[in-house]
């Protein structure tokens, strides 16, 4: 029923791969390119996405290996485990179920017993009713005014996802302008509270458990600053919930009608896709967000269906795994060259560290192997002019994922070929780099004396042989995001089955939660009670001057 519990250091695929690195190891990614026996292996082409793996330090045995890997650690028993609703989050106890929130209408899910789809396929109807009201004026605010602004009121999954998909969609936005209040920091709030006309706002909070400190404190900040412009009854017309927490939800105030439901076995990281999602539906119009789901499902049916050799979250997870345990690589960056994927990075250093960054297995044991990495990164090309020099010149090895689009969004946009000739031209010159030869004729042919030459060489030589993925995808759509982030789940979800760790719990998350409300109580009380030395010395520092 639970996910199977197998050390992948203990299969013959990992011994055979620990022999094989020592092989290939210093091999050129420019050689391994002519030496492959089928090429295509390499280079997959899915609907709108070419996705080449061609430039990293893999052959044909190593990926034979590393499929032979995902074998030996049971990836499809576990993926139907997951699409078929098992309790997989074995420490929370809950199945794991953002697959079906974006399944297709006809498809049914059972848990417990009870097909799931119709309930939430009335959550997407609901979505949708409301989504069309707002944006034809039929629901209004307490003045009878149409809205012309929504703020999304969450944290964490509750915040992450919906703000990189509004902004990646900002082309396809309605009329609607969308902000964002996520940070406990009062100064975030009042910021955004600076901008907004109070008759004009729908507040929508979201929260799974509707007990999280920042969303609560927000929501709180602007309900009283509502109250004290538009008087008591304004509440109601002005707010609207998504959350698991009925009788929070009322006490808050909150019209019933407002509120739309989510489901525990739904991860905050992994919701964008259900009523979460509602300031996405509102932002770009429901047909967009069902097209984000509909992308999405694409995606799932892939990784569902396609052998391993094909299959692109298997191969990008076993491609990752080799950097990262057998290269011993610590972190990989994300290169989306479009400005419009300017918080992928953010939100995928939450989907994936959050998820993979456990060291105790599913056994309970503390592992002794290294699990998930550090995923960072910016958008191209404003990366390559700040940290591009590392990952080019510097010590450590830093895998990277480079997202294109082969067309631009706007007609207007002449830009689009300088953009993607630096994203070509970056993958390849990671890989080739540059020898001492092409260094010292290229000064040799800006008429450099022999004495410069000798000093300058050392510091112009590139060595290459840095790995990349290349994603080339056709236009960025609801789509065909939706497709690209279920694609970096799956990713996930393979890495976590062959790490034999939990990816859907949280308790580094849950420990934050729980820790400043001691301190907050004492900085309330200006009792300082028992700290280690630097702490207390740091809060009796923060009191003498508040
Ligand atoms: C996500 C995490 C976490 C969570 C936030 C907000 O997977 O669990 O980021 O989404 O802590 O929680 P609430 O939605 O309950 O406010």
């Amino acid at each position: 029923m639970t996910l199977k519990k197998i050390n992948p250091t203990q299969t013959k695929s990992w011994e055979k791969l620990n022999d094989h690195f020592d092989k290939i190891k210093n091999k050129k990614i420019k050689s391994l390119l002519e030496e492959r026996n089928n090429p295509d292996n390499f280079n997959i082409t899915w609907e709108d996405f070419n996705v080449d793996l061609s430039k990293n330090i893999i052959d044909d045995t190593t990926l034979d290996l590393l499929l032979q890997l995902a074998e030996e650690c049971e990836l499809s028993d576990a993926i139907s485990k997951q699409f078929y609703g098992q309790v997989i989050n074995e420490t929370e106890n809950r199945a794991v179920l953002h697959t079906a929130v974006r399944s297709l209408k006809s498809s049914e899910i059972e848990l417990d017993g009870v097909n799931i789809i119709p309930s939430l396929e009335k959550t997407r109807e609901k979505i949708k009713d409301f989504t069309n009201n707002v944006l034809s004026g039929k629901l209004k605010g307490s003045t009878n005014k149409k809205f012309t602004d929504i703020v999304n009121i969450g944290i964490g999954g509750s915040d992450l996802g919906p703000v990189m998909i509004v902004e990646a969609l900002k082309y396809y936005s309605t009329s609607l302008k969308t902000h964002f209040v996520s940070n406990v920091d009062g100064d975030h709030v009042l910021e955004i509270i600076k901008k907004l006309d109070p008759e004009t706002t729908l507040f929508i909070v979201v929260s799974k458990t509707f007990t999280t400190q920042e969303t609560l404190s927000n929501a709180n900040t602007i309900k009283n600053w509502l109250i004290s412009k538009l008087g008591k009854n304004c509440v109601v017309k002005h707010f609207a919930a998504v959350s698991t927490n009925e009788n929070a939800i009322k006490e808050f105030g909150i019209n019933s009608e407002n509120v739309f439901p989510m489901n525990d076995w739904v991860g905050g990281r992994f919701s964008l896709w259900s009523a979460v999602g509602l300031s996405i539906s509102l932002s770009v119009g429901y047909n967009n967000f069902n097209n984000l789901l509909l992308g999405a499902n694409k995606m799932d049916d892939h990784f569902k269906n396609t052998s391993y050799r094909s299959n692109i979250p298997v191969l990008l997870a076993l491609i990752s795994i080799w950097y990262n345990n057998f290269f011993k690589a610590e972190t990989q960056a994300v290169i989306p060259y479009t400005q419009y994927l300017n918080r992928l990075p953010a939100y995928l250093q939450q989907a994936i560290m959050e998820s993979n960054g456990k060291s105790v297995d599913r056994n309970g044991d503390t592992v002794d192997y290294q699990t998930g990495n550090i995923i960072w990164g910016d958008t191209g090309t404003n990366a390559q002019h700040a940290f591009f020099q590392l990952i080019h010149q510097g010590t450590k090895l830093i895998p990277c994922d480079f997202i294109g689009f082969k067309k631009p969004l706007h007609k207007e946009n002449t830009q689009h070929d300088k953009l993607m000739s630096n994203f070509f031209a970056q993958t390849e010159a990671l890989m080739m780099g540059k020898t001492e030869n092409e260094v010292v004729n290229e000064l040799k042919s800006s008429n450099t004396s022999t004495e410069k030459i000798d000093s300058l060489k050392a510091f112009k030589i590139f060595p290459g042989n840095k790995p990349t993925n290349t994603l080339l995808i056709n236009k960025l759509s609801p789509e065909s995001l939706g497709s690209l982030i279920a694609m970096y789940e799956h990713k996930i979800f393979v890495q976590g089955v062959i790490w034999n760790i939990f990816s859907y719990d949280q308790w580094g998350v849950e420990l934050g939660k729980q820790l400043a409300s001691k301190v907050l109580k004492e900085i309330n009380e200006n009792k300082i009670s028992n700290h280690d030395s630097s702490t207390s010395s740091l809060l009796k520092n923060y009191l003498s001057n508040s």
